[in-house]
């Protein structure tokens, strides 16, 4: 879009009214919303929409910041792909400024990818963040220097964050049909404020005094799942949204953390795109009070 004035420092957004970092307005992006972690994944995932309406092309408009929202329909619904990049505050953006921009209720699925802790969770299987998932973050206090005389713990974990019954179900379903029963399970998922020392990965380089966290965590929750960066700021978002936000997620298995394997990339695609469908179709079947009104953007 074109460089606008910004007005609002509460909420900043320019003279045609586009958000600050997302930069759409409203009319661009549609109710139902499936949060990817790659540009590449998104433009993959958008060769299933058709266009918003006959005669045009699909809606595409990524941000000076690199947030591509591409706004299409499936099975005839109104549905936005908005790639959501990586990490708690990426996230953050792209829940608070879509749903600055859209009336009504909205839905909200993350496809991701995750590291394994243990079954039913596996390495190329479609893991729904079902009941939902807890956060995980570095405490920087612990590593100051009365940060070991008070015994501060390095890392906190926060109580479960449920997800959408009825979106996390219809998610399941809809994987099942496309991925077999057998590709697809439930699971408690940990959001983690980094790949690095909050999912215990261990390098030389920083005292990030991890060695125990995985273990501390299944005693904190022994029911864990799966380890990824972004679905419990979703469901933070979505439980403290005074009911207008229904929100789920499902992320493939691409890393091992007990054998250490690591999913090979034709792998990915593959699921990537069975699990997209997934997710698409289970936005657009399921019922919302939807205000999304026909699309006036002008896009590509
Ligand atoms: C880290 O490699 C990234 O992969 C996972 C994590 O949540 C983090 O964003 O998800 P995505 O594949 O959706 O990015
Ligand atoms: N994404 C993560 O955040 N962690 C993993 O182990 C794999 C993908």
């Amino acid at each position: 879009p074109r460089k606008t004035d910004i007005s609002d420092a509460n909420f900043p957004v320019d003279s045609e009214g586009r958000t600050y970092h997302l930069g759409t307005r409203r009319g661009e992006v549609a109710n139902r919303i499936l949060s990817v972690g790659s540009e590449k994944r998104a433009l993959m995932l958008a060769e299933y929409l058709q266009p918003p309406a006959p005669g045009r092309g699909l809606f595409m408009l990524e941000s000076s910041r690199g947030f591509l929202t591409i706004t299409g329909r499936y099975l005839d619904v109104p549905l936005s792909i908005i790639v959501t990049h990586m990490g708690l505050a990426n996230a953050d953006f792209v829940v608070r400024e879509s749903r600055a921009v859209v009336d009504g209720e909205m839905a909200f699925i993350r496809l991701g990818t995750c590291g394994a802790l243990q079954p039913p969770a596996r390495l190329g299987s479609l893991v729904v963040a079902d009941p939902g998932a807890i956060l995980i973050r570095r405490n920087p206090d612990a590593f100051g220097p009365e940060g070991e005389a008070l015994g501060l713990p390095p890392y906190t974990f926060s109580q479960p964050i449920p997800s959408d019954p009825v979106l996390s179900l219809a998610l399941q379903l809809e994987a099942a049909r496309l991925l077999g029963p057998e590709g697809v399970c439930s699971g408690l998922n940990a959001t983690a404020d980094s790949f690095y020392c909050s999912q215990g990965r261990r390098t030389a380089w920083f005292d990030d005094r991890n060695e125990n966290l995985l273990a501390d965590l299944l005693t904190h929750q022994p029911s864990t799942v799966t380890l990824e960066m972004e679905t419990a700021q979703l469901l933070d978002l979505a439980r403290c949204s005074r009911g207008s936000i229904r929100a789920s997620a499902g992320v493939i298995v691409l890393a091992d953390r007990q054998s250490n394997d690591f999913l090979g990339a034709e792998r990915i695609e593959q699921l990537e795109r069975l699990a997209g469908q997934a997710c698409l179709a289970a936005l657009a079947r399921t019922q919302l009070e939807d205000a999304w009104g026909a699309h006036n953007g002008s896009g590509t």
